[in-house]
C-alpha cells in the first residue's frame, strides 16, 4: 500500500508492513501524529510509539500497547486499526475530538518486535522476548512477568525455559525498561491499557496479591461500562475483575506496576476468543475484534477525560 487508506486492516502483517504503516500515518498526518523511538529491542529493532497530539505541553496522557506477547497477533492488528481510527475520527467524532483536545494518546503497536519477527519467520507460537539466558539453552523472558510489582513472587517462573519466566531481575528486558522510563519521564499518564489476547476479559490490578487495590470500586464500575459498550456491537461477552480473581495469580505484570506507580486507570484486555481458535484467530475476526474493543477503549478514555 502507498497510503494508510490502502492498507489491508483485515489481514495479519509483518513487522516491516506495520512499521511502514506507522511511517505513512505520520507522513499523512504531521499535525496530529508523530513517532517516538523509546529505545531498541534486544536485537536492535526500534521500539516505536505513536503519539497522537493536538499540541500544547504537559497534557495528561493515555497509553495503549499491543503485542507485548508476540503471538497474540490480533492485538497488533487491532492496534494498527486503532491508529487509523484515531486520525479518521479526530475532527469528525465529537467524543474522540474532545478526548484528544484535552489529552495525548500514546500507542505502541509492536511492543515485542524481536518476538514479532520470530513469530513470522520461525515459530508462530513465540510469546517471550528473544534475549538469551546465560547458562540455559532456552531463550527469552516473559515481558508480562518482568515488571517490578511483586517480582519474583508466586505467579511467575524462575526457570528460563518456562513461558512465564520472570527474567534475571525486574526490568531486565529493554522492551519493558523502555516503557518504565517513558512512564516515569512523562509523569502525567492517567490511563494505561495493555492489550493481550485470549479469554475475553477486562482486568484491573492486582495480579500478584489478593489485596484489593484502593480504586477497586471505580475500576470495577468503569470496566462494567466498558464491556457493556463492547458487547453492544456484536454481543461478545466479557468477564471483568481483578487479575488474580478473574484469570489467575500473576506476579511482575505490566499493569500492577503502572498502578503502583500512580496510574489509576490501569487495565489489561484479553481479546477474543475464549480459546476455540487459540492464538490463531482467523483474520476475518480482526475487524470485528478491533471495532468492539474500540468501544470499550472509548469508554475508558472518556472516563479519563471527565475525571
Ligand atoms: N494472559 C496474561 C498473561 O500474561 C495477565 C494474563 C494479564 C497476567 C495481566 C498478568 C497481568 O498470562 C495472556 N494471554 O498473556
Ligand atoms: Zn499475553
Amino acid at each position: 500500500p502507498r497510503t494508510t487508506d490502502d492498507y489491508d486492516y483485515s489481514n495479519y502483517h509483518t513487522i516491516a508492513d506495520i512499521n511502514a504503516f506507522q511511517d505513512m500515518l505520520v507522513a499523512e498526518n504531521p499535525n496530529l501524529v508523530s513517532k517516538i523511538v523509546i529505545c531498541q529491542s534486544y536485537q536492535g529493532r526500534p521500539l516505536n510509539v505513536l503519539k497522537f497530539s493536538t499540541g500544547g505541553t504537559s497534557k495528561p496522557g493515555i497509553w495503549l500497547d499491543t503485542g507485548i506477547h508476540s503471538r497474540e497477533w490480533v492485538t497488533q492488528a487491532s492496534g494498527t486499526w486503532f491508529a487509523k481510527k484515531i486520525v479518521t475520527d479526530y475532527g469528525r467524532d465529537a467524543a474522540l475530538t474532545a478526548i484528544l483536545d484535552k489529552m495525548d494518546i500514546f500507542l505502541e503497536i509492536v511492543t515485542n518486535p524481536d518476538g514479532c519477527y520470530y513469530t513470522h519467520t520461525s515459530n508462530r507460537m513465540w510469546r517471550k522476548t528473544r534475549k538469551p539466558n546465560p547458562g540455559s539453552s532456552c531463550i527469552g523472558t516473559d515481558p508480562n512477568r518482568n515488571w517490578d510489582a511483586g517480582f519474583g513472587g508466586p505467579g511467575a517462573s524462575d526457570s528460563p525455559c518456562s513461558e512465564t519466566y520472570r527474567g534475571p531481575k525486574a526490568h531486565s528486558e529493554s522492551e519493558v525498561k523502555s516503557i518504565v522510563d517513558f512512564v516515569k519521564s512523562h509523569g502525567n499518564l492517567k490511563t494505561f491499557v495493555s492489550i493481550h489476547k485470549n479469554s475475553q476479559m477486562l482486568l484491573y490490578p492486582y495480579g500478584y496479591t489478593r489485596t484489593t487495590c484502593k480504586d477497586e470500586s471505580e475500576l470495577h464500575n468503569l470496566a462494567r461500562k466498558a464491556i457493556t459498550d463492547l458487547a453492544s456491537l456484536y454481543g461478545t461477552s466479557y468477564r471483568y475483575g481483578s487479575i488474580i480473581n478473574t484469570i489467575y495469580q500473576a506476579s511482575g505484570g505490566t499493569i500492577d506496576w503502572t498502578y503502583n506507580h500512580g496510574i489509576k486507570n490501569s487495565y489489561t484486555f484479553e481479546l477474543r476468543d475464549t480459546s476455540h481458535y487459540g492464538f490463531i484467530l482467523p483474520a476475518n475476526q480482526i475487524l470485528p475484534t478491533a471495532k468492539e474493543t474500540w468501544l470499550a477503549l472509548m469508554a475508558i478514555m472518556e472516563h479519563t477525560k471527565d475525571n
